[in-house]
């Protein structure tokens, strides 16, 4: 079954919003498989935005992102990372269709509450930087059958 990485960034946990943001989740049939709580190092953080070094907005990404403790997830179900990708909205709330997370709550690309992997590859590569194999449960869900099922 496909897996994705969620974090619910810190502008959400202060705002309150992390039951928020996981219940939107698992309304939409996702599954749960692991959760924590952290305060980022400048080092997790800066491997994670890798791919964004140098960009004008770097510096201050690493800075938001390390300045107050988030959520990290994965999360499960068929097409994960396109259904979580569709849920959290685009990377700007001003351009999110409405009913998604970044354009329920947010304003700002710089402020934009929830990551998501954008692709399964992503996802991997993420979930092994952020958790250790012992954290991630695999498990069935009574209701899988009612929610995951293709006829
Ligand atoms: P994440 O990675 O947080 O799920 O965001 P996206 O996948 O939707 O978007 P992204 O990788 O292009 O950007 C990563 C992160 O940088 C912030 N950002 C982005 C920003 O502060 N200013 C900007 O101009 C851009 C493009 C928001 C998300």
């Amino acid at each position: 079954m496909e897996r994705t990485m969620v974090l619910i960034k810190p502008d959400a946990v202060q705002r309150s919003l992390s039951g928020e943001i996981i219940h939107r989740l698992e309304q939409r049939g996702l599954k749960l498989c692991a959760l924590k709580m952290l305060w980022v190092s400048k080092d997790l953080a800066q491997k994670h935005y890798e791919v964004h070094k140098g960009k004008p907005f770097y510096e201050g990404l690493v800075d938001y992102i390390t300045s107050s403790p988030l959520i990290a997830l994965v999360i499960e179900g068929p097409g994960a990372v396109k259904a979580v990708r569709q849920t959290a909205g685009s990377t700007n709330p001003l351009e999110s269709a409405p009913g998604s997370i970044r354009h329920d709550f947010g304003l700002t690309m710089g402020r934009n509450l929830i990551h998501a992997s954008d692709s399964v590859e992503n996802a991997e590569i993420e979930i092994n930087l952020w958790f250790k194999r012992e954290e991630i449960i695999t498990w069935d869900r009574d209701v899988d059958q009612w929610v995951f099922k293709n006829n």
